[in-house]
């Protein structure tokens, strides 16, 4: 009886010990920018999707978002969704600035990473992966959950 316990313990311990590093492996980086909640809102049909991520900079200097890109959408944008009276519209947005030691959200009701033309089919419960580069010469390959509208209200 002893020993079956030791060894679970033994088990956990390991498990822990593995997960503890991978974590500290992912944030130890050089980098300034980090992502974090990153998800896409999904809809049927091939309509396109809504990528969503908060953008944090650790550093102390402005670095701006200047490209995405996707191995699993064709099409990848940064939009903004712009209120115009009674209507709503979308423009193209070339960079956005992470301040010095703030964040920034690409949320809904603001900001959105347009996703189109799927190279593959892809799910609620699926990640997908954005890769973004920024102006200080960083790429961040970020991991986004795809969610269904119903999952995101
Ligand atoms: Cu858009």
């Amino acid at each position: 009886m002893s020993i079956k316990i030791k060894t679970f313990a033994a088990l956990s311990c390991t498990v822990a010990l593995s997960f503890g590093f991978a974590t500290a492996a992912f944030a130890a980086g050089t980098n300034a920018i980090s992502a974090k909640d990153a998800w896409v809102r999904w809809l049927p049909n091939n309509l396109p999707a809504a990528g969503y991520v908060t953008l944090v900079n650790a550093s102390d200097k402005p670095v701006d978002l200047i490209d995405i890109s996707s191995n699993d959408y064709g099409d990848a944008m940064l939009h903004q969704t712009v209120s115009n009276g009674s209507t709503q519209k979308m423009v193209m947005v070339d960079r956005l600035t992470v301040p010095a030691h703030g964040q920034v959200a690409i949320a809904p009701g603001g900001y959105h990473v347009m996703l189109e033309d799927a190279k593959h089919k892809v799910a609620p419960g699926d990640t997908v992966h954005l890769t973004l580069k920024f102006s200080d010469g960083e790429t961040l390959d970020t991991p986004f959950a795809v969610k269904s509208p119903a999952q995101t209200k």
